[in-house]
């Protein structure tokens, strides 16, 4: 709520209160996906994805810190999301995963610095006979409700995905690691100093380069 995607920074005067369940959640899905360090959620984008849809190659680096995982977790349909695997340089491979309802992907260490994106959404992929049953959130709502959310999200997918993104350790940002790379992938490249768009967008997110 408080990300101004404009001019890609957090808005202190936006901020409200994290979720708790939510946070809770995360932390241990952080600790799960090998990160064992404080980790305090602050913010959490959430994407709506309509069948078929994909989001362009970019790098999450607005936060203060980059020292601390993002947590993304996938609800309804499929997708397949790709990520730049090492040397994170022009000679970059790029790694695809299916991902599916339930599915986390926690992206921590060397990872948080990596490339990555969703190359399409598989339309009508979650099937609510199978997942239903061991969604026990879902199965508490009132049967309308549920129902709406099974519709919407046996033909679209959303993803959840949680950041810290300040770290009072690390107040002067260390560990915000902005490279200068000979990027792989076809991405929105903003001029570093005047912010100016391409006039080419590929991509949602714009991507910036940094010396
Ligand atoms: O939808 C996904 O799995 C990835 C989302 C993402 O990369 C982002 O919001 O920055």
């Amino acid at each position: 709520m408080n990300y101004d995607w404009t001019n890609r920074v957090y808005v202190e005067g936006w901020k409200s209160d994290f979720p708790e369940d939510l946070a809770v959640l995360c932390v241990s899905l952080a600790r799960e996906g090998g990160f064992n360090g404080e980790y305090n959620p602050e913010a959490a984008i959430v994407n709506f994805y309509t069948p078929a849809q994909m989001m362009g190659p970019h790098r999450d680096d607005a936060e203060l810190t980059m020292g601390k995982p993002i947590v993304s977790i996938s609800l309804g349909c499929d997708a397949i999301f790709c990520i730049e695997t090492k040397p994170f340089d022009k000679d970059s491979q790029v790694a695809c995963m299916w991902v599916r309802s339930g599915d986390v992907v926690v992206m921590g260490g060397e990872s948080r610095e990596a490339l990555h994106g969703v190359a399409v959404t598989i339309p009508r992929s979650f099937h609510v006979g199978e997942d239903a049953s061991s969604s026990g959130h879902l199965n508490k709502r009132s049967k309308s409700e549920s129902s709406k959310v099974m519709d919407y999200l046996m033909n679209n997918r959303i993803n959840i995905n949680v950041r810290q993104v300040e770290d009072p350790a690390d107040p002067v940002g260390t560990f915000a690691c902005r490279r200068n790379l000979k990027l792989p992938l076809p991405i929105r490249t903003n001029h570093p100093s005047t912010g100016a768009a391409p006039s080419q967008p590929s991509g949602r997110l714009n991507e910036h380069e940094y010396s």
